[in-house]
């Protein structure tokens, strides 16, 4: 079996790190051979001829072809998967408003090119920055395409939420479950281990609730600034991780008894305006992804919600021009 799988921004810090990763077949196994499409823009494509040397040299046994171009309608042409990760960057003196336009640019071109190129049932997750809206873009711009085909990522947090309780309870990552990541891709994102299992004891009877609301909440919140601050460059190779994460549980199904977080189109589900691309606990099975239902959710959770849904329907009014 041949796959074809899309990378846009694949010359970028986080592209580096998936196309090699994918490639060796840590997406959708090593019996399945991968045509990777890379996407950059025009400036970047002698960078991106690189990463294809590179690719070769590799002599991965599950790569397929590799196409390297900055034509977005070749790109997407038959992709079964694509990872929108390449997005504009904010610069000095550039207003959320301003990068939220001039990424809305970018997602709409993307969106026109998946709608008239790739496979009708494509899976599109969308990684550049600000993710969830400029999923809600591209989908927008793909009316033949299923809604329910974009998503945006929020896999690192979700990762970064379960790393954070495994280092303050010393129980590995491997025995912490049913965590989720509510809202947007942003600050106003709600971390809620309400339901978390920790070696599979309820997380709120083990942990002390002033350091999940003064600690854990707000580092998970801010984690890619620290990383920034470290780094000196915003998180890459984990980020890389999370999207293989994200993509392979939607394609080949999560674990039975837990949930992932990932930012869909909204049913309504839990009183959320339908449409925006908002991040819920999510299974997956069968190619599909559900909403876990019937979930309680305290006064707490419940405004930390809403904060994050006010800034998903305030970054859609900013970009109703284009949907
Ligand atoms: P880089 O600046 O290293 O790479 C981005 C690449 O995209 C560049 O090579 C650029 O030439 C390319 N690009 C720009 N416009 C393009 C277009 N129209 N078509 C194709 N390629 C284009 O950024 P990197 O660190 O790789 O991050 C990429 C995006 O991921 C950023 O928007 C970043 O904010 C976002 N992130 C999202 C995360 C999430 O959890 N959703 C976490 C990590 C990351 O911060």
């Amino acid at each position: 079996m041949s796959r074809t799988i899309t990378i846009t921004g694949a010359a970028g810090q986080i592209g580096y790190q998936l196309a090699f990763r994918i490639a060796s077949g840590q997406l959708l196994g090593d019996k399945t051979k991968v045509n990777l499409k890379l996407l950059e823009i025009n400036p970047a494509l002698e960078a991106l001829k690189g990463v294809a040397m590179e690719l070769e040299d590799c002599a991965f046994k599950s790569l397929g072809e590799i196409t390297v171009t900055d034509d977005p309608s070749l790109a997407f042409g038959d992709t079964n998967f694509a990872f929108l990760v390449g997005a504009k960057p904010r610069g000095p003196g550039m207003e959320r408003s301003d990068l939220l336009i001039e990424n809305a640019e970018i997602f709409s071109a993307q969106g026109k090119a998946i709608n008239e190129n790739a496979n009708k049932n494509i899976k599109v997750l969308v990684v550049g920055n600000p993710a969830n809206t400029n999923a809600l873009i591209a989908s927008t711009n793909a009316p033949d395409i299923n809604p329910g085909s974009f998503n945006a990522m929020m896999r690192l947090d979700h990762n970064r939420a379960i790393a954070q309780l495994a280092k303050k309870t010393g129980i590995h990552n491997s025995e912490i479950n049913k965590v989720a990541i509510w809202g947007n891709h942003s600050t106003t994102q709600y971390p809620d281990i309400t339901n978390a299992l920790i070696d599979s004891k309820k997380a709120i009877d083990i942990l002390d609730q002033k350091w999940v609301r003064n600690e854990f909440i707000p580092r998970v919140q801010k984690r890619g600034a620290e990383i920034i601050q470290a780094r000196g460059l915003s998180s890459a190779a984990s980020a890389a991780s999370a999207a293989i994460d994200h993509m392979r549980d939607w394609e080949l199904g999560s674990s039975e008894d837990d949930w992932v977080s990932m930012a869909v189109p909204s049913d309504g589900s839990y009183g959320i305006s339908e449409g925006i691309i908002f991040s819920y606990p999510i299974t997956c099975k069968d190619q599909e992804y559900s909403i876990v239902q019937g979930l309680d959710l305290d006064e707490f959770s419940l405004e930390s919600i809403k904060t994050s849904e006010q800034e998903l329907l305030e970054e859609r009014e900013a970009i109703k021009h284009l949907l």
